[in-house]
């Protein structure tokens, strides 16, 4: 396991953009150039035992990061932690895991197939969270469980890196509402999840959230290749709580849809 927090998080950058290309030109978009604080970043699993949420959060709480908040998705059949690093400018890690348990005999049997594939050390591995896939997986496969599960789907064929980054907003020299930040994205082109409506959450609730449509990218099956959606963008504003520090939670009525990202439009 990494013991250095910035090196854990270049390297999941690196992977990232090699997953999402429209990261790297929307960080200049709204950087013009200056270094970005990342919000958060998300992972994603699933809740068995070999892969699940706290053997991917021991990557983050031996380098320091404690677990703050957790969430429940009933509809998509998921829970969420989330974890916070002492050092603030340090991102947020927001995990969740599918109730595998909660889905029909043949997801059930095709997850454990799949993560029977994995090595016994790999979970343990420095690279682990940005490392992808461990298995082979056919495309009739990958749709069956599209069907059932988005979130079971993109984890099949996507395997174990960030989602997402996410920009903080708070600290966009050039930026200061959503509503902005949304419609520079739409000049330049990009897509964004408007499930639920474009900006999830609001003031009161002490956090706004947007996100691109994941980019689509060309994964390799046992049977050939295919263009899927990959990973997505986000940007949060935070608000004040009563004591006047910045609301550092995740709110669950706007995680759920942001989770939608991914989905095939
Ligand atoms: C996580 C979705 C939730 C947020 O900021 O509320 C989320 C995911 O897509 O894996 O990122
Ligand atoms: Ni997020």
């Amino acid at each position: 396991m990494h013991t250095d927090v910035n090196a854990l998080f270049a390297a999941m950058w690196q992977d990232y953009i090699q997953m999402t290309p429209s990261a790297q030109a929307i960080h200049q978009l709204l950087g013009k150039g200056a270094p970005i604080i990342n919000d958060h970043i998300a992972l994603r699993t699933f809740n068995i035992a070999k892969v699940n949420l706290s053997v991917l959060a021991k990557h983050f709480t031996s380098i320091g990061y404690v677990a703050c908040g957790d969430y429940k998705f009933e509809q998509k059949k998921l829970v969420a932690k989330h974890f916070e690093h002492p050092d603030p400018t340090q991102p947020k890690v927001f995990i969740s895991e599918l109730l595998v348990e909660a889905f029909s005999p043949e997801l059930q049997q095709t997850v454990k197939g799949l993560i029977e594939q994995m090595d016994d050390q790999a979970t343990t591995a420095d690279n682990f969270i940005y490392s992808g896939r461990h298995w082979q997986i056919d495309q009739a496969t990958y749709k069956a469980l599209m069907a059932e599960s988005e979130y079971a789907a993109w984890v099949a064929a996507i395997g174990y890196r960030a989602n997402h980054f996410t920009v903080s907003i708070n600290d966009l020299p050039e930026f200061e509402r959503i509503e902005d930040v949304n419609q520079a994205l739409k000049d330049a082109g990009y897509v964004l999840n408007a499930s639920g409506g474009e900006i999830k959450g609001s003031p009161e609730v002490l956090l706004e959230q947007s996100s691109t449509m994941a980019d689509k990218v060309t994964v390799q099956f046992s049977d050939g290749e295919a263009e899927i959606p990959s990973c997505f963008y986000e940007f949060a504003r935070r608000y004040p709580m009563a004591d006047g520090k910045l609301y550092t939670g995740f709110v669950a009525a706007s995680a759920d849809k942001i989770f939608e990202s991914t989905n095939a439009m």
